[in-house]
């Protein structure tokens, strides 16, 4: 009858129907500036196709298997021929004119296409982000893309998230997972805690030991609950990444906008390297180990002693560090150094005599100076942890500083760049409720609003000339209490969501209940499509 032909014309336009186009209003971190236009959404399905100029052609893929994996449609791609104009297209294009700044895009949808134009890869991946945010999450074939004009551009030129590998080790393809996590939030840099008292994490082949002893130790803390006692695993524990594996993962990161700062704790933190080569300790001891304990690890010796053999080692291996990565910044470490072990050491004073050092502080700033000088001679920059200011330090060495507000506008005064670290709020590994049965962490109080009312500048540079030293901020993972990436995931969302906003976002559009709107709008459902853990009672605990 004619009542069942309308009602199954009607279903079959329903289903066929492309999904409804996503709110622009609901993106994440929040754009710059969005222009709804009065045209009709652009259709995407099977015909569409996605162009590229030259620079972008992995990220045309990179933008093509993502779409395949939220949609299930899997678009040609094609290099964008030049003067000829395109229907029914996605097209990245380079258009430094367009996009004017540095990690900028401008995305335009409508007339049956949608443009991504941007002067640099970052750009582009930016907007491919904020395109997929446009795309409906549902697996649905065909959909729509509002009509919109989106210029975009990030508020702070340093956007990082850090991950230490050491305290726990995690699996090459969680490192990737994190590294795609990174890019949907916007983030530039990914620091890889690579070595510390507990572990050595990545491949050396001039020190062998390094993986073979290093890499190794006799037992692991665990415990996952505030209420569970400490207890020690006592099975051997560790790992390292090959330097195939981290030539993978760095290729891995470039393809989405993503350097890696790999670091290299020196002179203190260094319980492990010690544990292989002895000599390089002011205390040689050959019965000393790989630290399986957490906390400031001076109960053994874990800072290195001032020798000719030291050095040699600390240019070797920065050597190999520095020809692997193409981060034009190393991190070198440089926090915590206990000084008692030179003061205990005739060998390490004697030394400062020689050198005419005033005293511990200024060997700490000897030994930063030569990695500094090996590293100078690869191209390469290095970032510390502020406390490689305690002695008088040449300005080109980026100080990431895990103080205070005034601690990090006290180097920007000294004229270094500087990255805002703070514990409070941008440490993830401290506690994010204040519920007694929640999940092991280190300490500390980092709810989700302190993070997401958190401003990178600190109040005395600003309006000063010295706030361009202020580069951005990052989000410290220390994974004592984070035994595995879901763990990790867990310490991480949705905070790590806040700092993009933080970092990306116009702080004068900031409003934490709109912030929570789109959290739940356009995050949540993304982190429970990636399969992630993730903190859920984020409504319940503020500052
Ligand atoms: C201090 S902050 C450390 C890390 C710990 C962390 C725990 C800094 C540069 N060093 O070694 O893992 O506290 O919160």
């Amino acid at each position: 009858s004619n009542f069942f032909r309308t009602l199954i014309i009607l279903c079959l336009s329903i289903i066929l129907a492309p999904a409804q186009a996503q709110d622009a209003s609901d993106i994440v971190p929040k754009p710059q500036q969005v222009i709804q236009l009065k045209q009709k959404p652009v259709e995407v399905d099977h015909e569409t196709v996605i162009y590229y100029d030259s620079p972008y052609a992995v990220q045309a893929s990179y933008l093509k298997d993502l779409l395949q994996a939220q949609t299930g449609l899997a678009l040609r791609v094609q290099p964008l021929q030049k003067g000829k104009k395109q229907k029914d297209a996605i097209i990245l294009q380079h258009a430094p004119e367009a996009a004017n700044k540095k990690e900028m895009y401008v995305l335009e949808s409508g007339n049956g296409t949608v443009s991504i134009k941007a002067q640099d890869v970052n750009g582009i991946v930016y907007g491919i982000q904020t395109l997929l945010q446009l795309v409906p999450l549902e697996n649905e074939k065909d959909f729509k893309v509002d009509a919109v004009k989106i210029l975009d551009y990030p508020t702070f030129a340093y956007r990082g998230m850090h991950l230490d590998v050491v305290r726990h080790f995690f699996p090459l393809e969680f490192v990737k997972k994190y590294i795609d996590y990174l890019a949907f939030h916007k983030f530039n840099n990914f620091h890889w805690h690579l070595t510390d008292d507990q572990g050595w994490r990545i491949e050396i082949k001039s020190y062998p030991k390094l993986n073979s002893i290093s890499s190794w130790r006799d037992s692991t803390l665990i415990g996952h609950f505030k209420s569970e006692p400490a207890r020690y695993d006592p099975t051997r524990y560790g790992g390292y990444y090959t330097q195939d594996d981290v030539k993978e993962v760095i290729q891995y990161a470039k393809v989405r906008g993503i350097n890696i700062i790999p670091e290299i704790d020196i002179p203190g933190h260094s319980r492990a390297t010690i544990a292989a080569y002895p000599e390089f300790s002011t205390h040689p001891d050959t019965t000393w180990n790989v630290a399986y304990t957490w906390g400031m690890y001076n109960r053994q010796n874990n800072v290195l002693a001032p020798r000719p053999e030291t050095f040699e080692f600390l240019k070797t291996v920065f050597g190999e560090v520095a020809d692997l990565f193409p981060s034009p910044y190393i991190h070198i470490g440089g926090d915590e150094t206990s000084k008692l072990w030179w003061k205990a050491s005739p060998q390490a004073q004697e030394f400062i005599k020689k050198h005419n050092l005033k005293d511990e502080k200024g060997l700490q700033t000897y030994f930063i100076e030569q990695v500094s000088d090996y590293l100078k001679a690869k191209n390469k920059k290095v970032i510390g942890w502020h406390e490689i200011l305690e002695g008088d330090l040449d300005t080109s060495a980026v100080v990431m500083n895990w103080a205070d507000d005034k601690n990090g506008a006290a180097a920007a005064m000294r004229k270094h760049p500087v990255i805002m670290t703070p514990g409070k709020p941008l440490y993830f590994d401290h506690y994010q409720s204040q519920n007694p049965n929640d999940s092991l962490a280190i300490h500390g109080y980092n709810p989700l609003d302190a993070v997401y009312n958190y401003n990178p500048m600190p109040t005395a540079l600003r309006g000063k000339p010295e706030a361009r030293f202020i580069l951005g901020a990052q989000g410290n993972v220390w994974t004592e209490y984070m035994g595995s990436p879901a763990k990790v995931e867990y310490m991480v969302f949705p905070r790590m969501t806040a700092l993009s906003e933080v970092l990306w976002s116009n702080p004068q559009n900031k409003n934490y209940q709109d912030f929570l709107r789109r959290l739940e709008e356009t995050v949540i459902p993304r982190y429970k499509r990636w399969g992630a853990t993730y903190f859920k009672d984020y409504r319940d605990w503020t500052i």
